[in-house]
C-alpha cells in the first residue's frame, strides 16, 4: 500500500538545528539572556516568531514589535549566512539512502517543516526532486504541535492521516504527528522524544526492512 512519508527538515534531513542555535544564541547574548542547548530543545520545530517569544520569556523580558522585528530579521540574516556554502555533504547520514529506497518503492514523499527557508535548503542539498509535496512555514498558520503542516502534506499526497508516517527531531513535531493520528518516528535522543511511537538515533540506524514493514503495515 501507498503510505505518506513526511519528513521534517531541520534536524532530520539536514543539521541546520546547529545553525538556528548559533543564530539565536547571538540574539540572546546581545539581550543578556542565558541560552543553553537545553533551552534550544524548546525551539526545535517552533516558528521563528514563537522562538523569539520563548527566548524573551526566558529572560523575563518584553519588547516592542519594532525591536522584535529587528531581532527576527537579524536572526534570519545570520542563519542564512551559515547556509551560503551548504551542499549535499550537509545531509544527515543515511537520509539519502532512505529517500532513494522510498522512491524506488513508489512511496509518496513530502516535506513538513516549520521553516520559511525550506526550499532553498532542499535545492542546495540536491534532494528537491525526491519530494512529491512540500509544506513549510510559508504555507501554514498554526505552528507545531498543531498538526496543520503534516495534515496539509498528507492531503497533498492524497493519503489518509492514518497512513502517514512522520520523521521528526522535535518534541512539538512528534506531538503534532500523534495528534493527527499519524505514525511518529523520533529521530534523535529517545529520552527527549519519548512520545514518539518509534525511535532511532539517526537514519543510519533505520534498516530498509523496517521501512518495508511500515509500508506493509
Ligand atoms: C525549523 C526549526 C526551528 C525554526 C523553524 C523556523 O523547523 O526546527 O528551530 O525556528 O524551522 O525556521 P525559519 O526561521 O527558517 O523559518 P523544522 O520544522 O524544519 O524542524
Ligand atoms: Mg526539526
Amino acid at each position: 500500500t501507498k503510505k505518506a512519508f513526511i519528513f521534517d527538515l531541520d534536524g532530520v534531513i539536514v543539521d541546520t538545528a546547529k545553525y538556528h542555535f548559533l543564530a539565536w544564541q547571538k540574539i540572546a547574548a546581545e539581550l543578556g539572556i542565558e541560552f543553553t542547548p537545553e533551552h534550544n530543545e524548546e525551539l526545535k520545530g517552533v516558528s521563528r516568531v514563537r522562538s523569539l517569544d520563548i527566548i524573551l520569556q526566558l529572560g523575563k523580558m518584553s519588547a516592542s514589535q519594532e525591536d522584535k522585528d529587528r531581532w527576527l530579521k537579524q536572526k534570519n540574516e545570520d542563519y542564512l549566512s551559515y547556509l551560503v556554502h551548504m551542499d549535499q555533504s550537509e545531509l544527515l547520514p543515511g537520509v539519502l539512502h532512505i529517500l532513494q529506497f522510498l522512491k524506488d518503492h513508489g512511496q509518496p514523499i513530502a516535506l513538513g517543516s516549520a521553516s520559511k527557508n525550506a526550499r532553498p535548503i532542499l535545492e542546495k542539498t540536491g534532494i528537491l526532486p525526491y519530494f512529491d509535496a512540500i509544506v513549510d512555514g510559508n504555507d501554514v498558520t498554526n505552528a507545531k504541535p498543531d498538526p496543520e503542516v503534516f495534515v496539509q502534506a498528507a492531503k497533498l499526497l492524497g493519503i489518509d492521516n492514518t497512513h502517514a508516517i512522520v520523521f521528526e527531531d522535535s518534541v512539538a513535531g512528534v506531538q503534532a504527528a500523534n495528534i493527527a493520528g499519524m505514525t511518529s518516528i523520533g529521530i534523535g535522543e529517545e529520552s527527549i522524544l519519548k512520545e514518539a511511537q518509534y525511535n532511532f538515533p539517526d537514519f543510519v540506524h533505520i534498516d530498509t526492512s523496517f521501512i518495508e514493514y511500515i509500508i506493509k503495515k
